[in-house]
C-alpha cells in the first residue's frame, strides 16, 4: 500500500494529473494563488499540524493530525517523518525547523516552492518512509 502511494505520487510528477490529497494541500496553502508557495505559506502548511497554535509540534500532535485528520497514512509514516523533519534534533517541530524545510522543498533555490518542487519532494520522502519501514 505504501509502495502504491510512492508510485503514484511518481506518476503525479511525471504528468498525471489526477487530483491528490497533496496537490490539494498545495492549492489550499497558496493564499494568493500564483501557484508558489512562499515562506510564509509553507508556514501555514507547517502549522495546520499544530491544532493548538503554541507555535510548537509535539510528536502527538503531528501523529494525530497525519494518521486522522488529514489521512495521509499511518502512525509509523508520521513518526519517521517528524524524526526527518525535526532538523534540530530537539523533538519538537518549531519554527527554527522551518528554513531547513523550506530548503529540502525549494529544489532550484528560487527561494519559492512550486507544485511540481512539492510533489517531488512529497514523493522522495514518501520513498524514505517506505525504506525506514523495512
Ligand atoms: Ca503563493
Ligand atoms: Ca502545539
Ligand atoms: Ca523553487
Amino acid at each position: 500500500m505504501r509502495l502504491f502511494v510512492a508510485v503514484a505520487l511518481l506518476g503525479l510528477v511525471a504528468g498525471n494529473s489526477e487530483p491528490m490529497k497533496e496537490a490539494a494541500m498545495f492549492d489550499g496553502v497558496d493564499n494568493d494563488h500564483d501557484g508558489y508557495l512562499s515562506h510564509g505559506e509553507l508556514k501555514a502548511l507547517f502549522f495546520l499540524f499544530d491544532p493548538n497554535h503554541d507555535k510548537t509540534i509535539t510528536k502527538q500532535e503531528f501523529t494525530t493530525d497525519w494518521v486522522s485528520k488529514f489521512q495521509l497514512g499511518n502512525e509509523r509514516q508520521a513518526h519517521a517523518l517528524f524524526q526527518k523533519a525535526d532538523q534540530t534534533d530537539d523533538g519538537l517541530l518549531k519554527m527554527d525547523d522551518l528554513p531547513f524545510i523550506f530548503q529540502a522543498f525549494d529544489l532550484n533555490g528560487d527561494d519559492r516552492v512550486d507544485m511540481n518542487e512539492f510533489l517531488t519532494k512529497w514523493g522522495d520522502l514518501e520513498l524514505y518512509v517506505v525504506k525506514s519501514a523495512n
